[in-house]
């Protein structure tokens, strides 16, 4: 007797190529949560990224699997240091060699509070409404770090809210994302580095944002930062009372000079 069986093989590409670290750039000063970015990798399903304090990773401060775009922006280093940066590919059966190591020297960043004074803003009860209110920065170093602080509203369910900042070159990140059900007004402070939501969130606390605001760093501080609550059900409204953003710049070196001239005694 011939028995036939149907066996379906799927064959899965493996990553066998080297990423290539295009960001930051060698040689110059970085800001204390550098944005990483490299190639892409040909099969590559995800990246691992790794910085460390010597350049034979031993005393590693990032160790990040798991990335599915090909950027990636730390958490706070410390200034002034040196710090040695490699990237990887992984695809389902098999891990790509290293890229090249790139070295990086964190500079120093000095904190700039802002606080909003397009306040207090109506948040609409209609669906779909979008409130707005912009802190217009003068400073044009590039952004190092970044904290939201003191927001401050009232509206008897936030769940029904959407609370996303924009950066001056119009990066977004979701601060709240239609969260804690049930919940009378907001109090809260946002950072990467913060807690977790809890619901309801303790009053005056520092959470972490629903998205990441490291998206938002290593770009010009220059322009306008906005805040919009998009109120998602109709019925009940509120108002927007405060919003500050703690923004700390990169301290940049002096440009050198273009050119030299000598004067000599005539
Ligand atoms: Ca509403």
């Amino acid at each position: 007797m011939t028995r036939v069986l149907d066996v379906l093989l799927t064959i899965r590409p493996s990553a066998t190529q080297a990423a290539t670290v295009t960001t930051p750039a060698a040689g110059g000063i970085s800001t204390l949560r550098p944005r990483i970015t490299w190639t892409a990798v040909p099969n590559a399903i995800s990246y691992e990224v790794q910085v460390a304090t010597d350049a034979t990773f031993t005393n590693l401060v990032v160790n990040q699997a798991g990335i599915t775009g090909t950027t990636f922006t730390t958490l706070l280093l410390q200034p002034t240091t040196t710090y040695y940066v490699r990237v990887r590919g992984v695809s389902a059966c098999a891990t790509a060699p290293y890229s090249a190591t790139r070295q990086l020297l964190t500079g120093t960043h000095t904190l700039r509070t802002a606080t909003a004074t397009q306040v207090p803003r109506p948040i609409g009860n209609t669906a779909g409404a979008t409130t707005t209110s912009t802190i217009v920065i003068g400073n044009t170093e590039r952004v190092s770090d970044l904290r939201i602080r003191d927001l401050t509203l009232t509206h008897p369910d936030i769940s029904e809210l959407e609370i996303t900042l924009t950066n001056p070159v119009r990066r977004q990140t979701v601060l709240l994302a239609q969260a804690c059900p049930g919940t009378n007004g907001l109090n809260l402070s946002f950072a990467d580095d913060g807690i977790a939501l809890a619901c309801p969130p303790a009053a005056a606390g520092t959470v972490r944002p629903a998205g990441y605001l490291g998206d938002l760093l290593n770009d010009p501080a220059f322009g306008n930062w906005t805040l919009s609550i998009r109120d998602t059900r109709a019925g009940n409204g509120g108002t927007l009372t405060g919003w500050k953003l703690e923004l700390y710049t990169l301290n940049e070196p002096p440009a050198a000079p273009t050119g030299l001239s000598v004067l000599a005694p005539s």
